[in-house]
């Protein structure tokens, strides 16, 4: 009898777990577009458009590979099936099969949903590890478990030492491990613009982006913007189009905020190597062979591979480390609302304005949109954690729960009290002035800190000091900048908190 394998929408790997133990000529492999997976947050349309884009190339690769393939398309499968389960259990139905085999999904949500066929469904289950990382979830427990405190930095150098990567003699290439000090530039119109990598889109992506607009018109998402790799071989273009026009700079501008350019150095391709187009094995060694053909400098291709090799597995680490419970941790007590302009972008606040809008338009925003415009005032204005963890599933081309919710909930809102980040990542407007233009064109003025020119990020900054007073003067990072708000003349600081709390009641207007 053959055997059943699932694959799910981010998990497009020929070299899956799951496909390895495969026999070609007898296994049946089964796809499905499902209403559940595109709803439990309104993800945006150009996310939804990839993935089913991308799956459908998938099934057709496996075609080409010999594999026999039961593809669930939208349009057939909406009205009829309502999970990964209900799929199944009809594709059981179809023929007769030994064994359904899985690789480990990326959520608590799904892993849970497979865990319950062991009993629900009459068909021997197998769910293999994910393969795809450089770590496998036993190695990364453990590391977590020996750790009291379990910091990224310690992750990656430990993650260099195992894997050799810039590594020579047991020793980081250049002395250092890190680099990131000469990574903080903010970008000058005079340093040119890379290109734009532009893939073509075929009959299938058309047809997908046809029902993706019919069926999700009210999502978020402008698919007139799909400019997205569907195929390994696209991505694989991206990748070579990031190595040649955009590592050599990727370092310097890393944390650059710009207000003509909305993707600067960044790769873009976070979203392949989350879907399975890439594996972040080979897309660290192209990086690495750029600096060893003296493409790329060290600082430019450490700061690259530190982001996948550290932070990605690290970020997977913690998610399955932490357990479930992790998602409901709001250790600052983040209870306001969303204010609508996080769906419009329509917020006076240049930066955030723009950040917002990227997001929503094109599905992207880069890593210091996220954390220090975005992230950055939700976390200052104490959203509702939930709320915003969820926006940031819903609206990013790359959103899977086991990198977003980490990267939320503990980088950016510090809703876990410190398990992923030795102090907030709070910031006034100088730090954004500092690092971009968009102050310039903004109606706000970001050296004031009251009165109706004065940037709320500078009013809020201070609020939020304040409101975690207790708590921060015992963080030995964060310490100083409580003395500073209790150095503060006493009518000052009154001022300071009416006019944060005034922001705070009336965010939709900010
Ligand atoms: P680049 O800036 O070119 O970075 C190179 C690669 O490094 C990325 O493609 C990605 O694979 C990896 N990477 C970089 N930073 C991180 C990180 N902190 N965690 C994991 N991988 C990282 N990344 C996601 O993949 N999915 C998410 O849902 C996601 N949500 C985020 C939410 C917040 C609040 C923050 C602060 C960060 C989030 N990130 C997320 C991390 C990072 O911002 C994105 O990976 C990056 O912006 C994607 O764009 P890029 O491919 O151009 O990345
Ligand atoms: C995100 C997503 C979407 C929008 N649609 C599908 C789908 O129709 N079918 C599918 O198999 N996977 C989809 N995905 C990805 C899953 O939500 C993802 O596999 C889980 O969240 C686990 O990471």
């Amino acid at each position: 009898m053959p055997k059943l394998c699932l694959i799910l929408g981010d998990q497009l790997s020929l070299s899956l777990s799951a496909v390895q133990m495969l026999d070609k000529d007898s296994d049946h492999i089964m796809l499905a577009e499902l209403y559940t997976e595109s709803h439990y947050v309104k993800h945006n349309k150009l996310k939804i458009a990839l993935i089913f884009s991308a799956m459908r190339h998938f099934a057709q690769q496996l075609r080409e590979a010999g594999y026999y393939v039961e593809y669930y398309a939208y349009e057939n499968t909406k009205d009829q099936f309502s999970s990964f389960s209900d799929v199944v259990k009809h594709q059981l139905t179809q023929h007769s099969y030994e064994q359904l085999i899985c690789t480990e999904p990326g959520e608590y949500r799904v892993i849970k949903e497979m865990q319950s066929w062991h009993h629900d469904l009459p068909i021997d289950i197998i769910i293999e590890p994910d393969n795809r990382f450089f770590f496998s979830l036993a190695q990364m427990h453990s590391w977590f478990a020996e750790r009291k405190v379990p910091r990224m930095e310690h992750f990656y150098q430990f993650a260099r030492k195992q894997t050799g990567l810039l590594m020579e003699d047991n020793k980081p290439l250049g002395g250092r491990f890190n680099f990131d000090k000469e990574n903080r530039h903010a970008w000058q119109a005079n340093t040119p613009l890379p290109p734009t990598c532009t893939h073509q889109q075929d009959k299938i992506t058309q047809d997908v982006l046809k029902i993706v607009e019919q069926e999700f018109s009210d999502f978020p998402g402008k698919l007139e913007r799909f400019n997205f790799a569907v195929t390994r071989q696209q991505a694989l273009v991206a990748l070579a189009h990031f190595i040649s026009h955009k590592l050599p700079q990727f370092g310097q501008f890393q944390d650059a905020l710009s207000d003509k350019n909305n993707t600067l150095f960044h790769s873009l391709i976070a979203s392949y190597i989350n879907i399975g187009l890439l594996l972040p094995q080979e897309v660290c060694q192209a990086a690495i062979e750029a600096y060893q053909d003296e493409k790329a400098p060290l600082n430019a291709v450490e700061g690259f591979v530190r982001q996948i090799l550290g932070w990605r597995e690290y970020v997977r680490g913690l998610y399955w480390h932490a357990g479930e419970s992790y998602k409901e941790k709001n250790a600052l007590n983040a209870t306001t609302p969303l204010p609508s302009w996080f769906w419009t972008s329509k917020t006076q606040m240049r930066c955030v304005s723009q950040a917002i809008s990227h997001s929503l338009d094109d599905a992207y925003a880069h890593h210091i949109q996220r954390l220090m415009i975005i992230g950055n005032f939700s976390l200052l204005a104490g959203l509702d954690v939930k709320q915003v963890c969820d926006w940031y599933l819903a609206v990013y081309i790359d959103a899977f729960e086991w990198v977003e919710l980490p990267n939320t909930l503990g980088m950016a809102l510090y809703a876990d009290d410190g398990l992923l980040a030795s102090k907030p990542y709070a910031a006034s407007a100088n730090y954004i002035n500092k690092m971009g233009d968009h102050c310039a064109s903004c109606r706000y003025n970001p050296k004031l800190v009251t009165g109706a020119k004065a940037c709320p990020f500078n009013a809020l900054y201070w609020d939020f000091i304040q409101r975690h007073e207790s708590k921060f003067a015992h963080n030995p990072r964060m310490a100083l900048m409580v003395k500073q708000w209790q150095k503060k003349d006493v009518s000052d600081q009154k001022a300071i908190v009416q006019w944060a709390t005034s922001l705070i009641e009336k965010l939709d207007q900010v």
